[in-house]
């Protein structure tokens, strides 16, 4: 057996939700681009996406923005999960510049289980997760009567967001 794999026997199996946003460039292809490679993703099963979602830039600026979320389950630890969403952003071109500047590839790591983390570089649930449609309606497509650690019932939150413009497209 591989060192890998008999790491891998320690580790335990932890489903995850992946945010998938871009407003640059070709962004619904860099969409479905980036949810293909997901499901590649080492020691990880892609379990589903949701549809794709046309929203108007929350707290930014520049072109509509393409969202989905992915549901998978894996055995990378959150901070693993991170380091390999960072290196697919790199992958479809993303640079950093300010906050929240429009973007060729975002990936959040939304929930990882029923995790809470607050470290330096990583925070889950994901910081803005509860105030944001783009976000809320793809994951309860996956997950409808999902929880938030730490937030509450995603249905509940969604209610109480206004002024979001978003529209669910037609695959
Ligand atoms: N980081 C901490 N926690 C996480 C996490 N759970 N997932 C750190 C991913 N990253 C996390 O992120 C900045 C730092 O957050 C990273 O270095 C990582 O260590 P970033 O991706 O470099 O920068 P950003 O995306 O500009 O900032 P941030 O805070 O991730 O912004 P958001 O919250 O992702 O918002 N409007 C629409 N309609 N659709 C969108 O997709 N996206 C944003 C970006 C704004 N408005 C939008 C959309
Ligand atoms: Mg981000």
């Amino acid at each position: 057996m591989s060192l890998e794999a008999a790491r891998a026997g320690d580790r335990k199996v932890v489903t995850a939700f992946i945010g998938v946003g871009a407003n640059l460039g070709f962004a619904r292809d860099a969409v479905l681009n980036a949810l293909a490679d997901l499901s590649r993703l080492p020691m990880t099963d892609f379990v589903a996406s949701s549809s794709l979602y046309r929203s108007a830039p929350v707290e930014g600026d520049g072109p509509d923005y393409i969202n989905a979320v992915a549901e998978i389950t894996t055995q990378q630890s959150a901070h693993e999960l991170l380091l390999a969403l960072q290196a697919l952003e790199t992958k479809y071109g993303r640079v950093r510049t300010t906050r929240n500047a429009p973007r060729t590839l975002d990936l959040d790591l939304l929930l990882y289980g029923d995790g809470i983390l607050k470290t330096p570089d990583l925070t889950v649930p994901h910081p803005r997760i509860a105030e944001r449609a783009f976000v809320l309606m793809p994951l309860m497509e996956l997950a409808g009567s999902i929880s938030i650690p730490g937030h509450g019932r995603a249905d509940v939150l969604v209610e109480r967001i206004t002024g979001q413009e978003i529209e669910r497209l037609e695959s």
